[in-house]
């Protein structure tokens, strides 16, 4: 008996997974102009060079590298983030692309130039035991280039060392990043701990692990959604915006 298969009950992409390849798959979701498009391709393939080439161009006629960052780099990899949820590219693929963003982020920084002045002063952290220090990575580098001193204490740092940096640097704010669901209770502990020695300061905390519920669970803490809500949070501070100011203006109701 001859049977068509495509007349029996196909789940609805398995001819579109066949039908295209990553590449292709990509193609599609690439910005339409340039040098947006360049670069979130040399993101895709992790060519750095390539990325910095993208760069330097844009630059030339005139973008604002800080800008870039936002605009270019950071939809380049969500292209790469998103392709690895679905499950179409690998965590391999994946490191090779922040690398080349990263290098990127860096080149902008530089090509801003020296810096006015800081604002204020920012502690930046990823939970203990957590390695992924991407979001992190981003959210130092746009607090920086909107104008603030960032003690940057890395990944994987543990509780002690996060109060000890905040009783030393006395920040105007704290930021912590954790990807991880076994990781994010060291927020919690890093709230307890800096209320017991009387430090009251934002504690603005983010990445995938977390979210708006968690976070608000603790006096201190205000969620942030995306990397650009910290300058935003910093520059409310520096307006005068107090806790319950900031949770009202950073949390959804
Ligand atoms: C890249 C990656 C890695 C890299 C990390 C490299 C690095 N230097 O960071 C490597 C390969 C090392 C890695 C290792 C592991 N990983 Co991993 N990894 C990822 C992956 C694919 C992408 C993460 C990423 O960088 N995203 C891009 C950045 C830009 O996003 P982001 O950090 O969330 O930040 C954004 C926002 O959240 C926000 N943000 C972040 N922080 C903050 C802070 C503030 C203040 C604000 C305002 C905003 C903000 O701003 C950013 C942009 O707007 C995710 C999958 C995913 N889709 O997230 C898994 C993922 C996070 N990994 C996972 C796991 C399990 C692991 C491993 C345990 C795997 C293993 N078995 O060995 C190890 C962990 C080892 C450890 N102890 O930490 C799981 C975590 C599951 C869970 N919920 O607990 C995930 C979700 C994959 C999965 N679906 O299972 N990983």
């Amino acid at each position: 008996m001859d049977i068509d298969p495509t007349k029996i009950l196909v789940r609805y992409n398995v001819q579109k997974e066949k039908a295209q390849t990553p590449d292709q798959m990509a193609a599609e979701m690439f910005p339409k102009d340039e040098p947006a498009k360049s670069i979130a391709k040399a993101i895709f393939e992790g060519e750095e060079d390539d990325v910095i080439e993208g760069l330097e161009k844009a630059i030339e006629k005139g973008a604002n590298p800080i800008k870039l960052i936002d605009d270019v780099l950071m939809p380049g990899m969500k292209i790469v983030t998103d392709l690895y949820d679905q499950g179409v590219v690998f965590l391999p693929n994946v490191m090779m692309s922040a690398d080349a963003m990263l290098e990127g982020i860096e080149f902008c920084k530089e090509s801003a130039g020296s810096a006015p002045k800081p604002k204020g002063k920012v502690v930046c952290h990823v939970a203990e035991g957590d390695v992924h220090d991407i979001g992190k990575t981003i959210v130092a580098a746009l607090l920086r280039s909107a104008g603030y001193e960032v003690v940057d204490l890395g990944r994987d740092v543990p509780v002690d060392e996060v109060i000890a940096a905040v009783k030393k640097e006395s920040p105007m704010m704290l930021t912590g990043t954790a990807l991880m669901t076994t990781t994010m209770y060291a927020f919690k502990e890093i709230n307890d701990r800096l209320l017991e020695a009387g430090i009251k300061i934002p504690f603005q905390c983010g990445g995938g692990a977390v979210n708006q519920d968690f976070v608000a669970s603790y006096q201190l803490g205000i969620y942030g959604e995306e990397a650009a809500d910290a300058p935003k949070m910093a520059n409310a501070i520096l307006a005068g915006k107090g806790l319950a100011q900031l949770k009202d203006m950073f949390h959804k109701h």
